[in-house]
């Protein structure tokens, strides 16, 4: 049996408690079912990871390198008050809330698959709201080609920062188009659940069909440019993270093959299964890449 949504809900019970009593009755009767019925276009049917799976085993550097070690230490991340400064080549830069970028009303339920450059993988219902919308909200100007992204540097919440494992803090970046597709979100909550923290809590990105390391967590800053960021896996070892990190069983990492995954969870024996073209969504993000050059611009 899949679970969905509607299956495994408390009627959204975590929702923002503002929102909720504002928007009455008919919103306490509804969600659950009209952001099951948004989310089948996009999502997959495979069944989802457990919570305790998608929560326990992460990456998560500001933590630890170790799988467990988000878990273990994450919940010494202040999430609130939090606030997401947006600016760069947009008609209103500021200080957003996290309310302001996904309020409830706007929320989706999103199954995706998560592929990890490790080789590993889960699938994972976000909940969240397309990116595309965030940036209609600020306006994008035209000259605008590249989103860059940031994550909290708070050493003394945060660890792992206080060692140089990589360039603090965690810097990514996606072409305006990636940005704007309507695949790429910003989750806030997993499950029934507001997002934990070693999953990124309060916002991060989720962009399906590339390596998991481009989904950045804990999302302080966002900044339109004209030029391509340097993100920080790339910028720390460019023969090995490329900018744009699609899924790509024909690409092998260097030091490993990307052809195979496994697949948390499926059992000692039975977990290990093919990697798919765009993490299997070529149909809706193939064209984005029409004409260039795969190998090169892995
Ligand atoms: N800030 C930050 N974001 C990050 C990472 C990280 O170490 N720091 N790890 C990335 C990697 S490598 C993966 S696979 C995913 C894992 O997301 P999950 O733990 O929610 O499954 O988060 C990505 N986002
Ligand atoms: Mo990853």
């Amino acid at each position: 049996m899949k679970l969905s949504w509607s299956d495994v809900t408390p009627k959204a019970a975590w929702l923002n408690r503002r929102n909720f009593m504002a928007a009455g009755a008919a919103f306490a009767a509804g969600p659950a079912v009209a952001m099951q019925g948004k989310a089948s276009k996009f999502s997959t049917d495979q069944d989802p990871n457990t919570f305790e799976e998608i929560t326990n085993y992460n990456n998560f550097y500001e933590f630890g390198t170790g799988k467990e070690d988000p878990a273990r230490h994450a919940a010494a991340m202040t999430t609130d008050p939090w606030s997401v400064e947006i600016g760069g080549l947009v008609d209103r830069p500021g200080a957003y809330g996290v309310e302001d970028l996904a309020p409830d009303a706007a929320l989706e339920e999103r199954i995706y698959r998560l592929r990890c450059v490790e080789a590993w993988s889960m699938v994972i219902p976000w909940i969240g709201v397309p990116l595309a919308s965030v940036l209609d909200k600020v306006g994008v100007q035209p000259s605008a080609k590249f989103v860059a992204f940031e994550t909290l540097y708070r050493p003394d919440e945060m660890n792992g920062q206080k060692y140089p494992i990589l360039d603090w803090p965690y810097r990514e970046g996606l072409r305006i188009d990636e940005a704007m597709h309507p695949l790429t979100i910003l989750a806030t909550g997993l499950y029934s659940d507001p997002l934990p923290n070693q999953n990124g809590a309060p916002i991060r990105l989720v962009v399906p069909w590339k390596y998991g390391f481009k989904s950045i967590k804990s999302i302080v800053k966002i900044t339109l440019t004209d030029t391509q960021p340097v993100a920080t896996w790339q910028a720390m070892q460019p023969s090995e993270y490329g900018f744009y990190a699609n899924v790509n069983p024909q690409v092998n990492h260097p030091r490993w093959s990307q052809g195979t995954e496994r697949r948390i969870g499926a059992g000692l024996f039975g977990g290990r299964q093919e990697t798919l073209m765009f993490n299997g969504y070529a149909d809706q993000v193939a064209s984005l890449y029409a004409g260039m050059d795969l190998m090169k611009n892995y």
